[in-house]
């Protein structure tokens, strides 16, 4: 089974533009307890760079594009985001890394939890060590 999760929202079109309604426990598989956004990275950056123990989280590009890479461990896989239409759903622990972000990218991140340093694991090696 692959490791990218791709959640496909329902665009609600017309003449007057687009919209798409996210829900939680709906169209979202947890309910929403936080939103993040990320803008403005140089292009040759990366981030990420971690896992989370408990954390559920949907990551959406809603303007331009960029690539995230997930990890259980023993498998790597990367998915290019470029749609508002699509979300990444990640869960539990996968180490995920972003990188080849457009100038004009926004990634917006829908989380299950409050944020907590605590649910980080920032270390690649106490992850392999923890799954
Ligand atoms: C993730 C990826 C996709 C807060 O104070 N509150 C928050 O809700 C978040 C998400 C971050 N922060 C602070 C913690 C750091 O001092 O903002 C700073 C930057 O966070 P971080 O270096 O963790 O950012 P990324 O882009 O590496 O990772 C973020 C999320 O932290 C992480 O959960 O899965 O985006």
């Amino acid at each position: 089974m692959s490791l990218v999760k791709l959640l496909n929202f329902q665009l609600l079109a017309d003449g007057r533009g687009s919209l798409i309604a996210l829900e939680g426990q709906a169209n979202i598989p947890f309910e929403i307890k936080r939103v993040y956004y990320l803008f403005g990275m140089p292009q040759d950056i990366a981030r990420g760079f971690h896992a989370h123990r408990n954390l559920k989280q949907v990551l959406i590009c809603m303007a331009g594009s960029c690539t995230v890479i997930v990890d259980n461990g023993k498998e790597r896989e990367s998915v290019l985001l470029t749609k508002p239409d699509q979300g990444l759903f990640i869960d539990g622990m996968i180490w995920r890394e972003m990188n080849n972000f457009t100038a004009d990218c926004v990634l917006t991140v829908l989380a299950s939890e409050h944020y907590d340093e605590a649910d980080y694991i920032r270390e690649y090696e106490t992850f392999l060590e923890l799954i």
